[in-house]
């Protein structure tokens, strides 16, 4: 069943995505075997993360871009991560109103993740989903996520090309926004701007880049678009490119691939041990007596910690009895 659908989608069968995108998002106990599969198919689409505070038209925006790639010819799928926050509870819906001019071009695939769940489980999610994009062929994979707030998914986690959506008047968006992410960003983007301030924010921006520049060789472009009617957004395009050549030129793009790999493991791994751990606590058995003396204050929280790390969490870490009938 999972090798048939594997197969559709390598072949390029949108319904065996879209079906596969589901698998991902409810986290089937599948997934490892899915993502271990395709891993030798992917690696050949460019993914550009566009994120930005609330109601900043990151939506339009990704819907106009997506449209300028296709008339290059290339194909492209789009993803939005809907915020859990309810001030966007009819994100989906209205997304879908947006991008609807490219339901009929079978070259896009779009999907909205729930964001319902863990943080941690809608960041692997979408890095499975931006995965399974890549092995059914997408040229370029959009992926729309909300730069603020409680359920901010890690947008650098899956972008080559991280590009943050500001407005004129988003000054105080910009203090309320994670530092992180103003400094993750390889692009800024002033969008409406018909507004005023569009150039006051644009030279606040280029005052704040002119401090220093984080990736030494790139300059930090500061783009103005009106998503709306489309303007600018060849010129967004344009700089994306440039940007992409950039890290290719410069190995840098390998480099980064190499680092997220590497986190996402991490962060797995993490993951899965800090739910074990929880499993075992919650049962019965030395562990959860142990969790009992901490509580009643018998034995302190960092002795019992390290007693635990040391016996129970990395017993494969220990020497082997082969070492140590050597010492
Ligand atoms: N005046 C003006 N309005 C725009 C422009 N681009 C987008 N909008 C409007 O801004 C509103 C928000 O746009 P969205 O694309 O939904 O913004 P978003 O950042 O995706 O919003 P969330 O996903 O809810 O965070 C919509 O009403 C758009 O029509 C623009 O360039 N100028
Ligand atoms: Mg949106």
């Amino acid at each position: 069943m999972l090798q048939e659908l594997i197969q559709r989608l390598l072949a390029g069968d949108r319904h065996a995505l879209s079906q596969l995108v589901s698998l991902v998002e409810r986290q089937d106990m599948q997934v490892p075997e899915l993502l271990q599969a395709i891993a030798p198919h992917t690696g050949r689409s460019y993914c550009v993360g566009v994120t930005g505070p609330p109601g900043s038209g990151k939506s339009t925006l990704v819907d106009a871009l997506a449209h300028v790639i296709r008339q290059e010819g290339l194909s492209v799928g789009i993803l939005a991560v809907d915020p859990t926050s309810p001030y966007t509870g009819g994100a989906v819906l209205g997304d879908r109103i947006r991008m609807q001019r490219h339901y009929l071009d079978h070259s896009v695939f779009i999907r909205s993740m729930a964001s319902r769940g863990s943080r941690g489980g809608i960041a692997a999610a979408l890095l499975g989903a931006v995965r399974l994009l890549d092995a059914a062929g997408k040229d370029i994979v959009l992926v729309e996520t909300a730069g603020v707030g409680q359920g901010e998914i890690d947008v650098t986690a899956v972008a080559d090309t991280v590009v943050v959506v500001l407005v004129p008047e988003a000054g105080d968006a910009i203090q309320t926004m994670k530092a992180g992410i103003m400094e993750a960003a390889d692009i800024f983007i002033v969008n409406k701007a018909d507004r005023e301030g569009a150039a006051a924010m644009v030279n606040a921006l280029k005052g704040m880049l002119s401090l220093g520049q984080r990736v030494p060789g790139w300059k930090v472009p500061v783009v103005t678009t009106q998503a709306q009617t489309g303007n600018g957004v060849p010129e967004m395009y344009d700089v994306i490119q440039q940007h992409r050549q950039f890290l290719v030129s410069s190995s840098q793009l390998e480099r980064r691939r190499i680092e997220r790999r590497r986190l996402a493991f991490l962060s797995h791994l993490e993951g899965a041990l800090h739910s074990r751990i929880e499993g075992l606590l919650q049962g019965e058995g030395e562990l959860a007596d142990l969790a009992k003396a901490v509580e009643r204050g018998e034995v302190e929280p960092i002795t019992a910690a390290e007693k635990v790390v040391a016996r129970v969490a990395l017993p494969t870490l220990s020497p082997s009895p082969a070492q140590e009938q050597a010492e």
